[in-house]
């Protein structure tokens, strides 16, 4: 055999197990062997059942996806399952950690499937621009019915070993050794005898295609442009309308052509992107241990903070400086975990384990036994600066010490405490418990070990982390500034709020940066700008009436008893024609194209910039940073893998036009774009 596939006999029931660490992706040194282990399993008459099995800490997660894009070598996927489906005798898929893709794909080729109480199953590839491309859309439907599998590969979500035995997906969930269970399970099925059916001669069962194609339609309403969700939702249904070869071949065509696609290329360069961002080095280094966790401000930013860590399992004490102030941080935690129960999303049990990880505290001295300290409290650096004092006081030794500021420098604070090395940022971003990115700052002195300790933290706490440099907004903020300069501008100069919201929503945004303002509290960015000295004529007008957006009902756009989505309000449309008018501007038609060649190439070329300045690592790290953090489209593989489909040099020609159309810095084309447009990648080392 081989070193990924083993096979071994209990008897007349032989054991087929495959081992490719991390995740026994089916790559193509694991897709030979289990080839040949099937063929002469299947052949072998002392053979009475098969059972599929994988080493290390999961079942198959599914095919290699570092091979998509080069020549397929055989035998492939389909092939392999082709030949598990064409052995008579009993065949068992024996599943624990997660069966994915490919993997629950080898799986349905099975005519048994069990699996450990912790397994989960799935079809996820939708989350990589594709549909299963090996029989999961026509098979899954023949197991669960149409709509559930609709749902599963539509959502690429995937679900637990109970739900999956109850919709008829698996056979069995047993706890304890799982390779015993699945010998015994075999050994009786192959006992009792044949014939067993395989998945695809079994039926859907009724579907009502009424019901079904409501469902599809409300999935693809939510789609936002992307092709795969469509592709998987026509696959399912060709899986109840056509004959199984037919439905087959239609899935190939499709997943051919989305393998092939900008969206799937773009979406798989974010899963890999997002793995690559934690990776520092971490040779030698030992981490820190973080076992009690202090939390200073509970205000929204405090409060989700305290969340986040309580939900990855941290202990948690969180500072204030009153009762009141904490009472009321710690009122509103429990009224978020009460809000989840009732939505189903966490049980009773678990909002009582997660409150019982809170102390509150009104005393600094009561954080003297965390390891880990964030401060949460206003931003104002004087103000930052006295609650580090107290901290470089109190904390004990080797504790580390964050701020979540997020564009104060951080290396000035480091300089107000007697252990820069121990300090580093930790910006979240609003709502703290919900949103998955993390920028983790190293400033000049953060100890290597400190910054690797956080960074495996993120991960506990479901965090997806960026290591970014030290400068005013990190590489978030900073890129958004660069995005908005031109907001007001495009304003004065014709365009409505809602046409470049809708430029920005077209563009695949979940909303324009106006609805976002209005979101999030106009009066957010009004205090930004008087902290710095900057105005913007039509936003600071809206706040000096007191229009911060939709909590005040009324900010760019107008909200109707508290309704979400805003309307157009001829006052701000007056408003805007008013200050156009003080300005002498005379209006005119701008197109959604000059909309976004005005905020999104000044944001990719901040991001060169950035990427000059070695504020971030890599031109992925900033496309995970603005895919995760500010919901820029997947489709797109975040701005900077954009910029290589929109391509550099137009870019930069568009850029040199508004540069001389405006003068402003922002369209000034970055030394490192240029070098993109003339290699192709935005490498910064000679060694690309
Ligand atoms: N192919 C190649 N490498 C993979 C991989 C895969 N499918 N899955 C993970 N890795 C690498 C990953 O890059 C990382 O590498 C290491 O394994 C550990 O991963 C035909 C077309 C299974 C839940 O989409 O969701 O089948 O950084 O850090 O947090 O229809 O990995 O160590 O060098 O994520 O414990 C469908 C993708 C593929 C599942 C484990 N399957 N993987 O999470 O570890 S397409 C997926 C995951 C397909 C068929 C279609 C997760 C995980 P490195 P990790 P983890």
């Amino acid at each position: 055999m081989s070193d990924f596939v083993k096979i071994s006999r209990d008897d007349d029931i032989a054991l087929v197990t495959i081992d490719n660490r991390p995740v026994n992706a089916l790559s193509f040194h694991v897709r030979g062997p289990l080839m040949q282990a099937l063929v002469s399993l299947r052949d072998d008459a002392s053979v009475a059942a098969i059972i599929i099995a994988c080493a290390g800490r999961t079942f198959i997660a599914g095919a290699d996806i570092t091979e998509f894009g080069k020549p397929v070598q055989q035998p492939d996927l389909r092939a392999l399952i082709v030949t598990l489906e064409s052995i008579t005798k009993p065949t068992v898929a024996a599943i624990h950690g997660t069966a994915l893709g490919g993997g629950l794909e080898l799986a349905l080729g099975c005519h048994f499937r069990v699996a450990d109480a912790g397994a989960k199953l799935g079809l996820p590839e939708v989350k990589l621009g594709l549909l299963p491309g090996a029989g999961g859309t026509v098979r899954l439907p023949r197991l669960v019915g149409a709509v559930k599998a609709l749902k599963m590969i539509v959502s690429g979500t995937p679900i637990g070993a109970t739900e999956a035995h109850a919709a008829g997906l698996v056979d069995a969930v047993f706890e304890g050794d799982l390779a015993t269970h699945a010998v015994n399970f075999a050994r009786e099925i192959a006992r009792k005898g044949g014939p067993f059916t395989p998945v695809r001669d079994r039926n859907a069962g009724e579907t009502n295609l009424g019901a079904f194609d409501a469902e599809a339609a409300d999935l693809a309403r939510k789609a936002r442009g992307l092709e795969a969700p469509l592709a998987c939702a026509q696959a399912v249904r060709n899986a109840v309308t056509l004959t199984f070869d037919e439905a087959l071949a239609a899935e190939r065509a499709l997943f051919v052509k989305l393998v092939a696609s900008d969206q799937s290329r773009a979406q798989r360069h974010l899963f890999f992107a997002e793995r690559e961002a934690a990776k520092i080095p971490a040779k030698g280094i030992v981490k820190r241990r973080i076992g009690r966790v202090g939390v200073i401000g509970a205000g929204t930013m405090g409060g989700g903070i305290a969340m986040a860590f309580a939900n990855g399992g941290y202990p948690v004490t969180l500072l204030e400086t009153s009762q009141e102030v904490l009472d009321r941080g710690l009122g509103t935690i429990e009224k978020n975990y009460a809000v989840s129960v009732s939505r189903g999303s966490l049980s009773e049990d678990a909002k009582r384990q997660r409150l019982a990880q809170f102390k509150g505290s009104t005393d600094y001295a009561d954080l003297a036994d965390c390891d880990l300290i964030v401060e949460a409290v206003f931003e104002d650096m004087a103000v930052k600066k006295e609650v580090f004092g107290k901290l470089d006081a109190i904390a004990k030794a080797g504790a580390i010490l964050a701020t979540n500021t997020s564009y104060l420098d951080i290396n000035e604070i480091a300089a107000s405490i007697s252990r820069p090395q121990d300090m580093l940022g930790l910006h979240f971003f609003s709502p703290a418990n919900v949103m998955k990115l993390l920028e983790i700052v190293r400033a000049d002195k953060t100890a290597p070990d400190a910054l690797a300790t956080v960074v495996d933290m993120a991960r506990r706490i479901g965090k997806v982390a960026v290591v970014v440099g030290v400068c005013h907004g990190f590489v978030g903020n900073r890129m958004l500034a660069a995005r908005g300069s031109e907001s007001e501008a495009l304003l004065l100069e014709g365009a409505t709020p809602g046409q470049i919201d809708k430029a920005f929503t077209d563009f695949g945004w979940p909303m324009g940066p106006f609805q976002m303002g209005d979101l999030a509290g106009l009066d957010i960015g009004w205090r930004n700008r008087k902290a710095r000295g900057l105005t913007a004529a039509i936003a600071d007008t809206l706040c000096e009436q007191g229009r911060f957006g939709q909590k005040t009902g009324r900010g760019f756009y107008l909200y109707e008893a508290g309704a979400r989505a805003g309307v157009p309000d001829p006052e701000v449309e007056t408003l805007i024609r008013e200050k156009a008018a003080e300005k002498g501007i005379k209006p005119r038609e701008i197109g959604a194209e000059e909309i976004i060649e005005r905020t999104l190439y000044p944001l990719v070329n901040e991001g060169a910039k950035i990427l000059e300045e070695k504020i971030a690592a890599r031109a992925s790290d900033i496309d995970v940073v603005w895919v995760n953090g500010y919901g820029f489209p997947i489709g797109k593989g975040g701005p900077m893998f954009w910029a290589g489909l929109e391509g550099a040099a137009r870019i930069i020609d568009r850029l040199d036009h508004w540069h001389r159309q405006t003068g402003k810095e922002v369209f000034k084309p970055a030394p490192l774009l240029k070098r993109m447009a003339e290699i192709g990648s935005w490498e910064t080392d000679a060694t690309g």
